[in-house]
């Protein structure tokens, strides 16, 4: 079995649904990589371990998918100095307004690239991994292109059938 490039952390397994296309686009892109549950809050230790040892294990990008107080990508990003990104889940009362704050808002010299809020940031998250690793890697680039032009065609698509509703 390959050695994952990448790693999905989720602070819960409830963040499953809304990471499920993080590992959709990896596996269409033939990206190695390692899923896990592991909380900043809840497996403290777990967190601390999985980031000291990241880099020399052979990642070279870390997802942290977390909710609520979301300090997972932050305290992961605190002890490796791989690129961490972060996925603010959406959980109530707060709907991810409180994720995407804990995420985004790292303070200076720590960052964090911290996607959308849930399943858009799911799916960005590892389009995002993507580019780091198609930096090195000339084809997952062209793949990367083949994923765009896909997106055009599907939105030139939705164009024509939208515009053929106009009654001018
Ligand atoms: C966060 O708390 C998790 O990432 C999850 O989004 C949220 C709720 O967790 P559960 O109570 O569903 O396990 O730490």
């Amino acid at each position: 079995m390959a050695s994952p490039e990448v790693a999905v952390l989720m602070g819960s397994e409830s963040d499953l649904p809304a990471m499920e296309g993080a590992f959709g686009i990896f596996e269409e892109f033939g990206v190695p990589f390692e899923a896990r549950v592991i909380s900043a809050h809840r497996t403290p230790e777990a967190a601390a371990e999985f980031a000291d040892s990241a880099a020399e294990r052979g990642l070279k990008v870390v997802v942290c998918a977390a909710g609520m107080a979301a300090h997972l990508a932050g305290a992961v990003a605190a002890r490796t100095t791989l690129p961490v990104l972060g996925v603010p889940m959406s959980c109530p009362p707060f709907d991810g307004m409180d994720a995407l704050l804990s995420t985004v808002q790292m303070p200076p010299g720590i960052p964090v690239a911290t996607l959308s809020v849930g399943k858009a940031g799911g799916r960005n998250s590892a389009l995002f991994a993507v580019s780091i690793l198609a930096l090195s890697n000339a084809e997952l680039a062209e793949k990367l292109k083949g994923y765009r032009r896909v997106l055009a065609e599907k939105a030139a698509e939705a164009d024509e059938r939208v515009s053929a509703r106009s009654n001018v």
